[in-house]
């Protein structure tokens, strides 16, 4: 299966590659990487899961390619967003969790693309540590940043910014397209901060979904029965863990008591302009209201909550959505929108409710998988899908490749370019003991299984049959009938920890 379609891809490349095709530096192709933080592919339109409609980030689609089974290699932000740069997993880039900081003196993209003429830009959530190294030009957020009138740095120091975030960072990237150096070819990559937690939508957006009732995903009351002590030991759980007044949004009453993670209720109203506060306040106080006076509990609450989470989440991905049309007219408008490779995707997948749970972390499907969606006329046929197994770490490759470099050795993704397929993919999670409480844990995928291996505080081992099984209820590890399957996973695995260099990972089979 290609990943691109038909070779034309392959064609076209091999054209631009001959002497005399790429005289110009600004002949080569500009790349605007989009990429959202937390946004689940169920969330988007174009995946056709119709809880919301996102017409822009579809026009990608429509324009190009969708890819259906695009991956992540350890879902939690910084660690993908190490990825993205180097092409390479995360114990290879030195960056395992959301603690560590990011090593800038390596091999990252705007380095790896400047000898072919790139300049870079790097605009919005960048959650590093240290300050972005190679690039042009960067402004970023402090850490994961607030949805309400940002600090932005960037090389002369920090500023504030009055607006949405989203708007903030759209705003941002439009003003660089616009004041860059014309002659070059470039690099920009746009990092949202929404729809991260604590999911708080631009005021426009209040109330978009407050009369839409959204479809319980069939495993919201999964009791993981059949699973391992991973799964069950989790604290992502929309019931448990999900918050009334920090992440719902219903005003704490006098005298309650507040406690974990509803402490930070207030955290991000406090940056709000006094007008702002007053809109969040009249239309957030009709939800208390509504909330207060349902005195609801058990099954009841659960629904409410999902609701709730799902109102605020999708909210937020309308403004995303409302700034990718605003960087697609840009291209249009000033004729760069043939010449562009244009990419959107999310720094991993997220839980919309699947078994109970929000957040990500886990190698199972909705959290392992990620939206991606490209667009580039001309090379990429309109309206395609893409069945291949891709992955985070192909994205270095594929730029270089666009740029008409080498791509060296030590990179460890493919170009999507090159029409070359994975049989398998390969995934490790190493943040815990942390937020959420997901086990550390490393695994393989095949278009069919998945073979997972929890380790540290456990030993557990858990094998899935996605044709039988897409919603991975049934741990079948210890099923007979899967003996030769289970042996010829493992077998593929230690190659795959063998050719990716995870050491650590082998000596833990
Ligand atoms: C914060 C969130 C967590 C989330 C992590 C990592 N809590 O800690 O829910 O898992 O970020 O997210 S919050 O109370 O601060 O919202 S990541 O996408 O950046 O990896
Ligand atoms: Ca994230």
């Amino acid at each position: 299966m290609k990943r691109f379609y038909k070779g034309s891809i392959g064609l076209a490349l091999a054209a631009a590659a001959l002497p005399g095709c790429r005289e110009k530096a600004h002949d080569k192709p500009n790349i605007l990487f989009i990429m959202s933080d937390d946004h689940a592919f169920q969330a988007i339109s174009a995946y056709g899961h119709h809880l919301n409609s996102t017409p822009n980030i579809d026009r990608i689609a429509a324009d190009g390619m969708r890819f259906n089974k695009a991956f992540c290699t350890n879902s939690i932000s910084a660690p993908c967003r190490a990825v993205v740069l180097t092409g390479k997993f995360s114990h290879m880039n030195g960056l395992l969790d959301n603690s560590d900081r990011f090593n800038g003196a390596q091999s990252t993209l705007p380095k790896l693309l400047r000898p072919a003429g790139y300049q870079s830009a790097i605009i919005g959530k960048w959650h590093l540590k240290s300050d972005p190294v190679g690039f042009d030009f960067w402004r970023i957020l402090i850490d994961q940043g607030p949805y309400y009138n940002p600090d932005l740095k960037d090389s002369t120091g920090t500023h504030r910014y009055e607006g949405y975030t989203t708007t903030v960072i759209g705003d941002q990237a439009i003003g660089w397209l616009d004041n860059r150096d014309k002659n070059k070819p470039f690099l920009l990559m746009v990092h949202n901060k929404a729809p991260h937690r604590n999911w708080m939508p631009e005021p426009k957006y209040f109330g978009l979904f407050s009369k839409t009732k959204f479809p319980v995903p069939e495993n919201f009351f999964d009791d993981y029965s059949n699973r391992g002590r991973a799964a069950k030991e989790q604290e992502m759980s929309v019931i448990k863990d999900m918050t009334i007044n920090y992440d719902l949004k219903v005003f704490p009453r006098e005298g309650d008591s507040i406690t974990g993670d509803d402490k930070a209720w207030e955290g991000g109203m406090k940056r709000m302009t006094p007008a702002q506060r007053t809109e969040w306040d009249q239309y957030y106080k009709t939800i208390t209201d509504d909330f207060y006076s349902k005195k609801l509990s058990g099954e009841a609450l659960a629904l409410w909550k999902y609701q709730r989470y799902m109102e605020d989440y999708l909210a937020c991905i309308q403004s995303v959505d409302d700034q990718v049309g605003r960087l697609l007219d840009y291209l249009k408008k000033n004729g760069l929108d043939k010449n562009t490779l244009v990419v959107y995707c999310s720094d991993q997948g997220f839980y919309l409710g699947e078994h109970g749970w929000f957040d990500k972390r886990f190698m199972y499907e909705e959290s392992f998988r990620t939206p991606l969606v490209m667009s580039f006329p001309g090379m990429i046929k309109a309206g395609t899908v893409s069945e291949a197994l891709v992955q985070n770490i192909d994205f270095a490759p594929t730029f270089m490749q666009l740029a008409g470099l080498p791509v060296p050795d030590s990179i460890q993704g493919i170009s999507l370019l090159s029409g070359e397929n994975r049989k398998a993919i390969y995934y490790h999670y190493y943040e815990y003991p942390g937020v959420h409480a997901v086990k550390r844990h490393y695994g393989i995928r095949t278009d069919r299984y998945k073979l997972i291996h929890f380790y540290q505080d456990i030993d557990e081992w858990e094998l899935y049959d996605l044709e039988k099984d897409p919603h991975e209820m049934n741990n079948l590890y210890n099923d007979p009938s899967y003996t030769v399957v289970i042996a010829e996973l493992k077998s593929n695995l230690v190659k795959l920890q063998k050719q990716y260099q995870d050491n650590e990972a082998l000596s833990k089979n």
